[in-house]
């Protein structure tokens, strides 16, 4: 196995009641552009991606669409495999949770913890919904006024009475709080640190890890009257993915702990609290980190199928382009916090950030060069303080990136890289270089030369957020593909001056469309 570091990435695995919408494509692409950049910079990644696909609400989807389940959720979980495909998400594993691995993996939690002495049989009496596949407590419920009983998250609940296996949840209460303690960058963004960690505070009960009243889950390990609880069984996924049970196995022990389970800040509870309370009761460590994205609203409403405005990512695609929407969405909101999607604003972005700042750069230097240097790419003369000022400027670049990106700043990273495309456009308005050509063409050579030095580092440094149109810009620059990662980076020297360079082509196109 290589000795490169390793990284382990993980997407919430989507529900197959319904099909994949704006808000599975976000974390998929959020962890996509993260695993890129990691790779890039010499990790060892598996990320990991998939589909939910037991539990009552996904029996209840194929019920009413008149399915077995298993046909139902094959179906389904295709649906969301074809979507990462079309985001080109780059995950190493998908995983679904009626594969017999995982089958296997949650018995073996189950009986971890039932060997641990964390898990007894008792009954439950309370409200459970189906929506989110969780109990509430009467405290937590508020009465509608037909009667109704409303979970937090706005979802009806049912009564359910019926007999249970528990978790020991509530002692898990000071192990978790000090485990927070001792690791402060367990959760993130910090709002939802401070959200959890009061939540635990406040105390916890006893959580009911099985169900009796249908059979669409995991059989638990000794009493087939009851399946898993959905949430046991699907944080699981995470180990059976890098081969739980099999933990002395060179796979499980180089992936796990996880690096990052990225989700949304719907489900962060399950993530923050629960997960690592079963881990470490079935002697598993818990992973090193959870970060809780926002909420994308559809041009101010929430997003729900009742309101017939759900944003399906495929029109987006074909009316934007995949590498715009993929910027947008990473783009738009400080990474942790709500977004609003606008067409207007996917449009401005597309146009003044892509094809104005970014598409203008590239375009006008590659075409400076195809006119004025005969198609190849000049060589540099003397360096002015100007020319050594840009040059820093790009490779100075990798150090904030990978900061930013350690913290899911995905937004921070973007700002990071556009400072530096407007320095470039900035120097080369400067110097003039189309001035220059009878003048001084070995100072045009040079200016020339430095514009696509930075060129090259905006296009590596793009890579993971966009990676058809950067690639694209390092053809036109005629970039081995062996140069293509970070330890290229400030590598001076992996141009080729004398080089023939393709035709340039322009690869931000500006939407001249009608907006929605
Ligand atoms: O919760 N804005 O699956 P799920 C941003 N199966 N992100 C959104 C979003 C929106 N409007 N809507 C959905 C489940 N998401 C469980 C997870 S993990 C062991 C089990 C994203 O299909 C966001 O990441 O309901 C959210 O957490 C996830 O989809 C929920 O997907």
């Amino acid at each position: 196995m290589s000795d490169a570091t390793p990284f382990y990435i993980t997407t919430p695995i989507y529900y197959v009641n319904d099909a994949p919408h704006i808000g599975h494509a976000y974390t998929t692409l959020a962890c996509d552009v993260l695993a890129r950049f990691k790779r890039l910079d010499g990790y060892d990644v598996q990320f990991l991606t998939g589909t939910d696909e037991h539990g009552q609400k996904v029996e209840k989807a194929a019920a009413a669409a008149g399915e077995a389940a298993q046909p139902f959720t094959d179906r389904m979980s295709g649906n969301f495999r074809d979507l990462a495909g079309t985001l080109r998400a780059s995950n190493d594993i998908f995983i679904r949770t009626t594969e017999h691995r995982h089958k296997i993996a949650s018995q073996a939690i189950w009986k971890a913890l039932v060997a641990a002495g964390d898990i007894y049989l008792g009954s439950y009496a309370g409200w459970y919904s189906v929506r989110d596949e969780a109990f509430f407590t009467e405290s937590e419920v508020t009465k509608r006024e037909d009667g109704a009983r409303i979970a937090p998250t706005g979802a009806e609940c049912e009564w359910v009475e019926e007999p249970s296996y528990f978790f020991r949840l509530s002692e898990w209460q000071d192990r978790l709080l000090a485990f927070y303690e001792a690791n402060p960058d367990f959760i993130g963004p910090q709002s939802r640190r401070n959200e959890v960690v009061s939540f635990v505070r406040g105390g916890l009960q006893d959580l009911s890890v099985s169900r009796t009243t249908f059979n669409w889950g995991v059989p638990v390990p000794g009493d087939d009257a009851h399946v898993m609880y959905v949430w046991l069984d699907a944080l699981t996924n995470y180990i059976t993915g890098v081969g739980y049970p099999k933990t002395d196995g060179d796979f499980f022990s180089r992936y796990w702990p996880a690096s990052l389970h990225m989700v949304g800040k719907d489900i962060v509870r399950f993530h923050a609290v629960y997960w690592p309370a079963f881990l470490m009761a079935a002697g598993v460590a818990p992973p090193r980190r959870v970060f809780a994205h926002g909420w994308w609203t559809n041009e101010g409403e929430k997003i729900s199928k009742s309101l017939g405005n759900v944003i399906d990512p495929y029109d987006l695609i074909e009316r934007y382009g995949l590498d715009q929407l993929r910027y947008f969405l990473l783009r738009e909101v400080p990474f942790g916090n709500d977004g609003d999607f606008s067409h207007r604003s996917m449009v401005q972005r597309m146009n003044g950030e892509l094809a104005n700042d970014y598409g203008n750069l590239v375009q006008r230097t590659l075409s400076m060069i195809a006119r004025n240097c005969g198609g190849e790419l000049p060589g540099p003369g003397h360096f002015s303080p100007e020319d050594t000022g840009l040059l820093g400027e790009i490779y100075g670049l990798l150090e904030p990136l990978r900061s930013a990106m350690d913290r899911q700043a995905f937004h921070e990273a973007l700002e990071d890289i556009w400072r530096v495309i407007r320095a470039a456009n900035a120097y080369i308005a400067g110097e003039e270089p189309w001035a220059l050509r009878k003048s001084d063409p070995e100072r045009m050579g040079t200016v020339l030369f430095v514009a696509a030095e930075a060129i090259r580092g905006l296009a590596l440094a793009t890579l993971p957020f966009m990676p058809d149109a950067s690639h694209r810009i390092l053809d036109q620059l005629a970039v081995e593909p062996e140069a293509r990662d970070f330890a290229a980076f400030g590598k001076a020297g992996t141009l080729n001056p004398g080089r023939a360079l393709p035709k340039p082509e322009g690869v931000f196109p500006r939407y001249s469309g009608e907006e929605a």
